[in-house]
């Protein structure tokens, strides 16, 4: 039979023509296009607006290609150079950078991620995890394998005994707040306008996956003019149900003890001005959990800084103490509720201010379901008269002041010979410029920062701690850099995120962006050893050091032990970053100074000790407890453990 037979007869067609049922209906206009150039044709028309000021939605398309998307979306690229195309080195880190990216920018901009098939494509998951987690819209393009499935299996396919419906993008299913895959090429005419709408909604938006096959991102279809025409998507302040106001109101007046909890949505709101305005007039204190850190500069007399675990013990009383609770913009993870032993009062009772009724809804709150910033706009007009007691007001100004010595205190200790993370962390704060943004991610850097880190503006301080992702770092700091680069970018990263993810380097200095990198090398996990050892497990793994004799050294062997040599600042060199080592406190100030004014990536290098820790301040992380053990210290951790857990509460007071 001659070759040709046994090539099915659509291959090649004119998807276009009348009789195969593929056409528009109506005679409007059409501009025929592959499937990918319409995507990137459609896209680069979407504007987002809020309060009457518009943009774009997509500030270009990161991209690594392979066999998955080269002829497809790298084509499409490559021929409408107007919406641009950046280069990364990992398909996390691009997911990473565009999270990072939307966090700054409110929400209001993103970018698009194209990847090739199969590993390329699950390279994304963890950046799509992160993202929805965060509810950080990102848009994600991977190449999926061939629609018409002839030459199956194709490289890098995972085949399935049980049906020909599924591969690895399947994995992006729970992941995302939209999934898709486009199997012929009109599907993007409803697909892409339900991305849009997932993406610019507060509350829904997360990571957006649309699954595009390699065979049908290079057909070509006739589609719409109108499609490709400019469209506005506008960003809603809803407003919540009056009576749920009115109710919260008259809770607020009715409580002796409130307390506000601040999340990452007063920032995405730009509530912070209301809010400050809010606490000022009815002297309510602020307690801000890991994403809402800036919601009130630090030095307000009502902030009482971070809460829960990794809080202040200014917040943790209060939070102990408050009968009512005013959650605005959180999700309420373990890390802000102290796993559920945070708030302590027999009758607290909770009102959530939250875009998402899913959120708004947590501790069977009174739910104020809408936008932050004229949800507290309209509660404020029903609290005229209204203010704590005076009492009230001075302990909690007493507290934010006590606090504030603390802080003083840590970034005091003059630590040898290896400095302490809290007296650099100062000097990063002190010596950069006031409209800075510091980023982390991982590690012990977080909770330190949380309590220590005095936010001077709602951008000041990004954490990813959603999922809290070794490798965020400098990856989210290029994002940073490219939402706002106008101003400095402090990454603030552990030896072990480094190392999991130093490869948007080079893409920082491939764009010049400059970061600066500060790298606080303690030879592993200083955070999951300081873990392991409150579980009486001795840091077992958690240190970089050789084996001996086929065991692995815990912190119990001491200092006697062999560290890997890994030159990390070698290695930021080679990537093409200008490095500062630093051996004492003085060189880092003085690295400090000098990176300010170099041309690129800088990394500031230093060692610090392993074992000076930040305490807790009455917050509390429920990680349970081995219930059996042959080792008699994670016996008698457990029994710790059981007696604190019995804290943990279920709230249904109404
Ligand atoms: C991708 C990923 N893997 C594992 C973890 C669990 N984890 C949390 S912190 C940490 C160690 C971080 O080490 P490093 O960056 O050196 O920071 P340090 O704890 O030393 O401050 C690990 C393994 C994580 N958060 N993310
Ligand atoms: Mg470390």
């Amino acid at each position: 039979m001659p070759i040709n037979k046994l090539i099915p007869p659509s291959v090649g067609a004119d998807v276009s023509r009348p009789e195969d049922g593929r056409t528009n209906m109506n005679e409007q206009a059409t501009r025929r296009l592959t499937m990918a150039q319409a995507v990137i044709a459609f896209l680069k028309n979407q504007y987002v607006e809020r309060d009457g000021s518009e943009q774009p939605f997509f500030a270009g398309c990161f991209g690594i290609f392979g066999h998955g998307n080269v002829a497809g979306i790298g084509q499409a690229l490559q021929q409408m150079p107007e919406f641009r195309y950046y280069q990364a080195r990992n398909e996390q880190a691009m997911v990473h950078i565009t999270a990072a990216y939307a966090k700054t920018k409110n929400r209001l901009q993103t970018l698009a991620c194209t990847s090739s098939v199969g590993p390329g494509a699950t390279n994304m998951v963890t950046g799509a995890a992160l993202a929805t987690i965060n509810r950080l819209p990102v848009l994600l393009l991977p190449g999926d394998i061939f629609a018409r499935r002839n030459v199956a299996p194709v490289l890098q396919q995972l085949e399935s005994e049980y049906t020909q419906d599924i591969s690895v993008n399947d994995c992006f299913r729970p992941v995302s707040r939209y999934w898709d895959r486009i199997t012929r090429p009109e599907q993007l005419l409803t697909a892409l306008p339900e991305a849009m709408r997932v993406l610019t909604s507060p509350a829904e938006t997360g990571a957006v996956t649309l699954a595009l096959p390699e065979d049908v991102q290079t057909e070509a279809y006739a589609y719409p003019e109108a499609f490709f025409r400019k469209r506005v998507w506008h960003v809603p302040r809803n407003r919540p149900d009056r009576r749920a106001l009115e109710q919260a109101a008259a809770w607020i007046r009715a409580s002796k003890h409130p307390l506000i909890v601040a999340g990452g949505g007063v920032i995405y709101a730009e509530a912070t001005e209301v809010l400050q305005r809010f606490v000022d007039h009815t002297g309510i204190p602020v307690g801000e959990t890991m994403a809402g850190k800036g919601s009130l500069r630090y030095d307000h007399p009502l902030s009482l800084g971070a809460i829960g675990a990794t809080g202040t013990f200014a917040a943790n009383r209060l939070a102990r103490d408050a009968d009512l609770v005013i959650g605005i913009g959180t999700r309420y993870s373990d890390f802000t509720t102290s796993s559920k032993t945070a708030f302590q009062h027999p009758d607290v009772r909770f009102i959530n201010i939250n875009v998402a009724a899913f959120d708004a809804t947590k501790h069977l709150a009174l739910p104020l379901v809408g936008d932050a910033q004229v949800t507290l706009e309209e509660l404020l007009g029903l609290l005229d008269s209204y203010s704590v007691e005076a009492d009230y007001r001075m302990q909690a100004e007493q507290l934010h002041q006590e606090w504030d010595s603390e802080v003083e205190r840590i970034y005091n200790i003059r630590h040898t010979p290896l400095p302490s993370q809290g007296e650099l962390i100062g000097a990063v704060n002190e010596l950069s410029e006031p409209p800075a943004i510091m980023v982390c991610a991982a590690g012990s850097l977080p909770g330190d920062l949380h309590k220590l880190w005095r936010a001077r503006h709602p951008k000041n301080y990004h954490m990813e701690y959603g999922y809290s992702c070794m490798g965020y770092e400098i990856a989210g700091g290029l994002g940073i850099k490219m939402a706002a680069p106008e101003r400095d970018v402090y990454v603030m990263v552990g030896d072990g995120s480094y190392l999991m993810m130093n490869s948007e380097i080079v893409t920082s200095v491939q764009e010049h962006y400059k970061l600066i990198i500060v790298l606080l090398d303690n030879s592993g996990f200083k955070s999951i050893g300081a873990l392991s050892r409150s579980l009486g497990q001795e840091g077992f793994g958690t240190r970089y050091v050789y084996p001996h004799n086929g065991r692995w050294p815990t912190d119990a062997a001491g200092p006697d032990v062999q560290t890997l040599s890994v030159d990390l600042a070698a290695n930021a060199r080679s990537l093409g970053a200008h490095v500062v080592e630093c051996k004492t406190y003085a060189d880092f100030v003085a690295a400090l100074e000098k990176v300010r004014t170099t041309d690129r990536t800088s990394v500031i290098y230093i060692q610090d000790d392993r074992y000076m820790a930040i305490p807790d301040y009455e917050g509390w992380w429920d990680v349970p407890v081995a219930e059996v053990s042959a080792m008699p210290s994670v016996q008698a951790v457990r029994a710790e453990w059981t007696t604190k857990r019995q804290k943990e509460r279920y709230f249904l007071e109404q």
